[in-house]
């Protein structure tokens, strides 16, 4: 094992053969999403991307408590809608390197994916869960919507109902209920959690590298994530529209103040209502 860190929100390690493992390191706040670790990812990605000797990477975050408890709600509570758009941009970045890089991606959730954090699992190839992990899309919770893709590619996961279920409730799911709606490919034992995930690698690793990147440039091209990309910038317009919002302001102001929310925005009520 090789440790080539010069980040100061993540490390990386190389397993042999040819398997990168990128962890997400802020256990303070709960490996969330804030604008330095997505900027640190976008570098680390487009090294592996680059690098002849890494075949299969592998995302995961810091400690069992938690992969990514979504983006970093202190960071980006007081945003304008156009510092929102931006932030959402680099998040997207980040999602298209996991989905349309020639390599396979694979998010090892330990805990909590929230939010953010389930948007980034999902725009790995494949998710492999803990027991004790936990999806959710609780952001309407905070007076905004998944901004990070997770409109588009929960319901291509699961299906526009069960989708249209978790992201208007907000609701938190275990591991098993995960496995059971196609969210997640396998669930495996806490105990020793990472060293399997890392054994599903190794095994990807040592099939033929062009042959399992042309498996999934088809797979990404038959299942339309390739002509994702003008429907996530409509997704990144629409968040940055509602920072500034009523319900934004107290949403995210709650949490930082640790107290329930109280929304008063108004609902919508015509069919065209954007
Ligand atoms: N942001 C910032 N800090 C966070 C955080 C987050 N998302 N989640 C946790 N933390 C911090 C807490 O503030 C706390 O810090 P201290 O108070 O100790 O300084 C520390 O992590 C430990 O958290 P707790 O004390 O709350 O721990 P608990 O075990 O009691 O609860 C929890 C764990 C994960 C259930 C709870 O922390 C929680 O509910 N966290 C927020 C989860 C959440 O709502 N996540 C979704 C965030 S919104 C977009 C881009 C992205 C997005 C949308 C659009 N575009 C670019 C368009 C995504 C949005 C989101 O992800």
């Amino acid at each position: 094992m090789k440790e080539n860190s010069t980040f100061s929100t993540l490390k990386t390690e190389d397993h042999m053969p040819g398997v990168r493992v990128i962890t997400i390191s802020r256990p303070q706040a709960l490996n969330a999403l804030n604008t330095t670790v997505l900027s640190e990812l976008n570098h680390a990605l487009r090294s592996a991307a680059e690098d002849s000797g890494v075949r299969v990477v592998v995302l995961t975050g810091e400690g069992p408590k938690s992969f990514i408890a979504g983006a970093d709600i202190l960071e980006m509570k007081d945003k304008s809608p156009q510092e929102a758009m931006r932030f959402a941009q680099l998040g997207h970045d980040v999602g298209k390197l996991l989905e349309l890089m020639p390599k396979p991606t694979i998010a090892a959730v330990n805990g909590f994916a929230l939010g953010g954090g389930c948007e980034m699992a999902m725009a790995c190839d494949f998710i492999v869960a803990a027991e004790n992990a936990v999806f959710a899309q609780p952001e309407v919770g905070l007076g905004i919507i998944p901004g990070f893709g997770g409109t588009l590619r929960l319901a291509r996961l699961v299906g526009i109902a069960r989708a249209k279920e978790l992201i208007f409730s907000g609701r938190r799911i275990q591991a098993g209920e995960a496995r059971e709606i196609g969210l997640v490919a396998r669930v495996l034992p806490q105990e020793g959690f990472l060293a399997q995930a890392l054994e599903i690698a190794t095994l990807i690793s040592k099939n033929s590298a062009p042959a399992v990147a042309k498996c999934k440039q088809l797979m990404n091209e038959f299942s339309e994530s390739v002509g994702l990309n003008g429907k996530l910038d409509a997704e990144v317009h629409a968040f940055g529209r509602l920072f500034g919002s009523q319900d934004q302001r107290e949403g995210m102001g709650a949490f930082a103040e640790k107290r329930k929310p109280s929304f008063w925005g108004i609902a919508p009520n015509s069919a065209s209502a954007g």
